[in-house]
């Protein structure tokens, strides 16, 4: 009988285990029977963003944490595609920090060029999952949000492909009940716009904090405050942006910081992170983890030790993303197809104790990337996917990281050499403090915004 694969979760992961299927059927291989499961109308994951905060149409937990104004926070060419150029989408150079709809385009584009989209149900949220250990096969529950009908559908191979910055981590604050201004986590912002004149505190020392903060700024809040819990993240911030140590209390609109300093706010925007939550799998089956680059429990981060039909992708903290994912998945799909021959039990978790032994020793964000390489190679070199110059990416990185140093509004306006066709990214038309229009239009015809350019 064909194999029977199932994913749950067209996001880039689950795009990427069906693109890994597509090149294996391009290359001659037969390939599984394959049903993908996603709870939107559409691919793209957190890139197809929504207006909506709360529920969606249907009642569902609104998936995307996206919002109005996103710009790449890493340079695209940290996460380019190795079989799809940026240059082969768009035709010609772009800038290195493209805004959210331009990447959204650019992995779609790579699908749509091959016939995986017929292997996708939309409108179908995964509702409940079991595992028959003497059949060895799984049978899930999938809802179609459109009808309300449940059906059942049996498989062999199981991907988990639902990504883990989704499900908010919403900790407690004494005196935050009866703050008067808004209290909202990071996931339901949308735009910054609002804040304008506002006196904001963002909770939260990491990648939220920061593009929040600095989005309203840039959209004209009046101060920001970020509190930290562990680390401050002390780059050189506008005048009007300050770190705290963390919250210990509110009274009224006042926050107390741990320092003895306080002050009065308009808005709390918690960016305090976010769970792996898999309300539709078994707890026996469920990753638990804290955002790390290395979760347990997955050798090679993709197969779940105790059953080894069940593959995670994307679980990870990230540095790589697209392309990560893409090996990911090239590894899933080898292991499924027996390419890969999985050792033992006992040497799977030596692997892991060591890959996990060395996330404990990391110190810094060059080693963070250094380590995320590491996996990567391993992972690019069981596989046919084709491979890059992962040390240049690794570069890139720390490049990246220290232009955020030097300058934490004008690191999107830095330049980027692809790895993949060698193409230098062009300048874009507008410096990105003064970009206020998101669109991919704007984005690629220009007009510039930039009051020295000329243009309105
Ligand atoms: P997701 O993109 O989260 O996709 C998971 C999919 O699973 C979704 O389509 C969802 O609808 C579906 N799903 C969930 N539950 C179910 C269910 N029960 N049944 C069926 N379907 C379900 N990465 C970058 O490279 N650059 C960036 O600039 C960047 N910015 C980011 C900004 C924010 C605010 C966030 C939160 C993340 C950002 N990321 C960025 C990281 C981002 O998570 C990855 O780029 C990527 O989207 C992860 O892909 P994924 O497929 O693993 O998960
Ligand atoms: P993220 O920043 O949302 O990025 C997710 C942060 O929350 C850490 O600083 C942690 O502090 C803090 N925290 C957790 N619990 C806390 C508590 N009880 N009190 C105070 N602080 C608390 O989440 P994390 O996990 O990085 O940090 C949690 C993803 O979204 C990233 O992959 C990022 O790339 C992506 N993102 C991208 C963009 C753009 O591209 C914008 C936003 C987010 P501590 O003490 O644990 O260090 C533009």
């Amino acid at each position: 009988m064909t194999l029977r694969v199932g994913i749950i979760g067209a996001g880039p992961s689950g795009m990427a285990q069906l693109r890994a299927f597509e090149s294996a059927r391009q290359k001659g291989a037969d390939i599984p029977d394959i049903m993908c499961f996603e709870k939107q109308d559409d691919w793209g994951g957190q890139w197809n963003n929504s207006w909506r905060i709360g529920l969606d149409a249907h009642g569902e937990p609104v998936h995307s944490s996206m919002y109005r104004h996103l710009w790449s926070n890493g340079p695209k060419e940290c996460l380019e595609f190795s079989d799809y150029s940026f240059d082969e989408h768009f035709g010609r150079p772009i800038s290195s920090f493209p805004p959210r709809e331009v990447l959204f385009d650019y992995i779609k584009g790579r699908v749509e060029k091959s016939d995986v989209r017929k292997y996708v149900r939309f409108n179908s949220v995964a509702r409940h999952t079991s595992y028959n250990e003497a059949t060895q096969e799984f049978t899930l529950t999938v809802e179609d949000l459109k009808t309300n009908k449940t059906e059942t559908h049996v498989f062999d191979k199981l991907v988990v492909a639902t990504g883990h910055f989704s499900v908010p981590s919403v900790p407690e604050f004494k005196g935050i009940k009866t703050f008067p201004g808004e209290v909202l986590h990071a996931h339901d912002f949308r735009g910054a716009e609002r804040f304008y004149g506002k006196n904001l505190l963002m909770i939260g020392s990491s990648y939220s904090a920061e593009d929040i903060g600095m989005q309203s700024h840039k959209m004209g809040a009046a101060s920001i405050t970020l509190s930290y819990r562990t680390t401050p993240m002390a780059y050189d911030w506008p005048a009007n942006t300050v770190e705290r140590p963390l919250v210990t209390h509110f009274s009224g609109p006042t926050a107390h910081f741990s320092d003895g300093t306080q002050g009065d706010f308009d808005a709390v925007v918690l960016c305090t992170g976010y769970q792996h939550k898999y309300p539709y799998l078994p707890s026996e089956l469920s990753l638990k983890s804290p955002n790390v680059l290395y979760p347990g429990n997955l050798y090679k981060g993709v197969v779940w030790q105790q059953n080894t039909n069940l593959f995670y992708l994307g679980a990870q903290d990230q540095y790589y993303t697209f392309n990560m994912f893409d090996a990911q998945a090239w590894f899933a799909r080898d292991v499924m197809t027996g390419v890969i021959e999985l050792p033992s039990l006992a040497e799977r978790q030596k692997n892991i104790d060591a890959w996990l032994e060395r996330q404990a020793a990391l110190t810094d964000h060059d080693a963070e990337a250094d380590f995320q390489t590491d996996y990567l190679r391993e992972l690019i070199d069981a596989t046919d996917y084709p491979p890059f110059d992962l040390d240049a990416v690794c570069q890139l990185f720390k490049d990246w990281m220290h232009h955020k140093e030097t300058d934490i509004l004008g690191y999107r306006d830095m330049l980027h050499r692809s790895v993949v066709t060698g193409t230098m990214a062009t300048r874009h038309h507008t410096r990105w403090l003064n970009a206020m229009d998101d669109s991919m239009d704007r984005y690629l015809n220009g007009p510039s915004q930039d009051v020295d350019s000329g243009s309105p």
